[in-house]
This record gives C-alpha cells, sequence and structure tokens, in this order.
C-alpha cells in the first residue's frame, strides 16, 4: 500500500476534492458483444451516453490478470525507481501532474503509444510488462475496431471499415495508459470531500476503453451534466465516445466527459486504451451520414492539429469548443 501523508497534499495544493455524489448510474447500457442486437443498442447508448459496458467480449481474464499484476507491481517499486522510467515526455511514468498544463490528480500512471508500427521504449519497463501488454492492446484494439464497425453499420454510412481502419492504419495514433490511484486514508483534512484522481475531461480520440480493478471511481457526466458513478466491473470493458466520433458523426454520438474520484481505502488500476486516427486525417463529419441540406457543426481540423490543440489546454476546457460553429444540432 502507498502510503501518504499531509505534506505531500500539501506540496500539491491544486488536487481538486469535490462533493460526494450518491447518485448511482443504475441504467447502464450493458452490451453483450454477440448479441444480434449489439450494434443498435452501442448507436443508441452512444446517443444517450456517449458510454457504455460490454460483456461476452472475448477477451480471457487470466491475460487481464496477467497485466494488471505486472502493473501493480511496477506502482509497488520504490519511488526512486519508478521515476526512472519517467518523466512522461510525452511516454513514460507519471505522478500527479497530468500533461503540461497544471492539471494534478492523486494518481501515478504509465502511458505508452499503441502504434501498430513500434514502440517508442520507457526505460525500466519489465519484459513481462510490455509483453502483457503488446498482448493486451492487440485485444483492445480489436474490440475498438469490431465496435466501431457494428457503429458504421447500424449508421449505414458506407463500408463496415470506414471507421475502424483509422485505427487499424499502421500510421494509428492509439495510445495504451495504466493508472493507479492510490488510497489516501490518512488525509484527515478533506472532511468527507473526495479527492479527484483524474479531473473531469472527454477524450479527444475516437473511442476509448477503460477496465479497471473492482474499485469504484469512474463517474460520468449525463446530458443535463448530472455526474454519476459507475459501478465497478473488473470483468467488463467500459467504452467512451471520444470527441473525433462526435465530430465524424456530426453531433449524433456524443463525446462523454468523465472523471474519477479515489477512493480513500483502495488502490484503483485501471488501463485504457485509446483509439486514434493517423496524425494526417481530417476529422471532419463524413460525407456519407450527412442528410441532404445538414450543415457540418464543426470547423474542418485534422487529428495533428486537434491533438496539439487539445495539448495546449486544460483537461476541463471545452477543447471542441474552438472548432464549434454556430449551428444547432439536431441530434
Ligand atoms: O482511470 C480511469 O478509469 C479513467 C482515466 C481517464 O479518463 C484517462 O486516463 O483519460
Amino acid at each position: 500500500m502507498v502510503v501518504v501523508s499531509q505534506p505531500v497534499l500539501e506540496a500539491f495544493p491544486h488536487i481538486k476534492t469535490c462533493r460526494s455524489t450518491s447518485n448511482v448510474f443504475t441504467e447502464i447500457p450493458v452490451v453483450d458483444l454477440l448479441h444480434p442486437d449489439a450494434k443498435t443498442l452501442i448507436v443508441e447508448a452512444c446517443k444517450e451516453f456517449g458510454f457504455f459496458k460490454v460483456v461476452n467480449h472475448g477477451v480471457s481474464m487470466e491475460s487481464i490478470a496477467r497485466l494488471e499484476d505486472e502493473a501493480v507491481k511496477f506502482f509497488s517499486l520504490p519511488q526512486p525507481e519508478k521515476e526512472k522510467s519517467g518523466p512522461p515526455n510525452p511516454f513514460g511514468y507519471g505522478n500527479k501532474k497530468i500533461g503540461p498544463n497544471g492539471d494534478v490528480g492523486w494518481v501515478e500512471y504509465l502511458l505508452f503509444t499503441a502504434a501498430t508500427n513500434g514502440k517508442v521504449i520507457v526505460p525500466g519497463i519489465s519484459e513481462s510488462l510490455w509483453s502483457y501488454m503488446d498482448e493486451y492492446v492487440t485485444s483492445m484494439r480489436n474490440m475498438a475496431c469490431e465496435v466501431l464497425e457494428m457503429i458504421a453499420d447500424e449508421l449505414r454510412i458506407g463500408p463496415r471499415d470506414m471507421l475502424s481502419r483509422l485505427l487499424r492504419d499502421e500510421k494509428s495514433d492509439c495510445l495504451f495508459r495504466l493508472n493507479h490511484y492510490p488510497p489516501w486514508s490518512d488525509l484527515q483534512a478533506l472532511s468527507g470531500r473526495n479527492l479527484i484522481g483524474f479531473g473531469d475531461h472527454t477524450d479527444p480520440q475516437l473511442i476509448s476503453i477503460v477496465r479497471s480493478n473492482n474499485i469504484s471511481g469512474l463517474q460520468i457526466a449525463l446530458k443535463d451534466g448530472t455526474w454519476v458513478s459507475v459501478p465497478a466491473d473488473h470483468s467488463s470493458f467500459f467504452i467512451n465516445v471520444g470527441d473525433s466520433l462526435q465530430v465524424l458523426t456530426n453531433g449524433r454520438l456524443r463525446s462523454v466527459r468523465h472523471r474519477v474520484i479515489a477512493g480513500s481505502l483502495n488502490s484503483r488500476v485501471s488501463m485504457i486504451f485509446f483509439g486514434g486516427p493517423p496524425l494526417t486525417e481530417k476529422i471532419v463529419p463524413l460525407a456519407s451520414i450527412m442528410e441532404r441540406g445538414e450543415e457540418s457543426l464543426y470547423k474542418e481540423f485534422t487529428w495533428y492539429e486537434y491533438k496539439n490543440s487539445a495539448y495546449k489546454t486544460r483537461l476541463s476546457d471545452n477543447r471542441l469548443g474552438l472548432y464549434e460553429k454556430s449551428i444547432t444540432s439536431n441530434y
């Protein structure tokens, strides 16, 4: 267990707290990937919440557990050992500081590229962690592509691989992240408030797949802005729609704002695959989705431009706002 003390929090006074919410997301859409109605349920969930849970996914619990064990081993190393894998520039180990613009959270993490054409070596990562990660990332890319193909089918937007090709491309810009939220029970000063592990944000990519151990903490914002807690389920995956998929579907699918609350008593370990397109890809509403006379809600940009502009903002900024035209969506 990682023991934290009051001076640690004082050294990071910008770590935010929030009021506890008693709203549990009980109506979370659950999609059985093998069910004949899966694609319809996925699209409904992406329109309403930008978020759903996947079961019957075919990823073996053994491969997930192996990776989780290696991640726990890494995060249990003495701090100076972990620091040898950092700072994240952008890949590697980070502690409390998230990104370059002053965001902090009660989290430590490892960030890797998940490109199909080779990896960026991070020092201090064991052979077994690399190999379990490779295996896991391959399963996640396949799952993300399967979901994107179901979306393309259901929305009738041309060839099935219209969206998934962006993640299969050898220049795709996918990422993989391991997060560890240490317990903070000895921080008495919080007096009933919750500590933010990962501040609220939307993911800039097309799609993200989150899996965690059985400790809750993930929350999403509903359309009306209410925050709801997602009950943990270590054997399932949670899928988020990202900003790029919202743009490609001209607002039909909703990029979901989410955050993580760090638990006071138990460590949370999560693993997230972020499906991003090649840097040169234009992120504009697909011609095949637009109805007659429908206008794009967004100004044109490439993934490279969007990624760079997102990198200059704070987590909670409305990054897509810069690219929105002043037209109201019908969806
Ligand atoms: O740790 C999690 O469950 C989600 C974290 C997250 O949203 C992120 O890393 O972008």
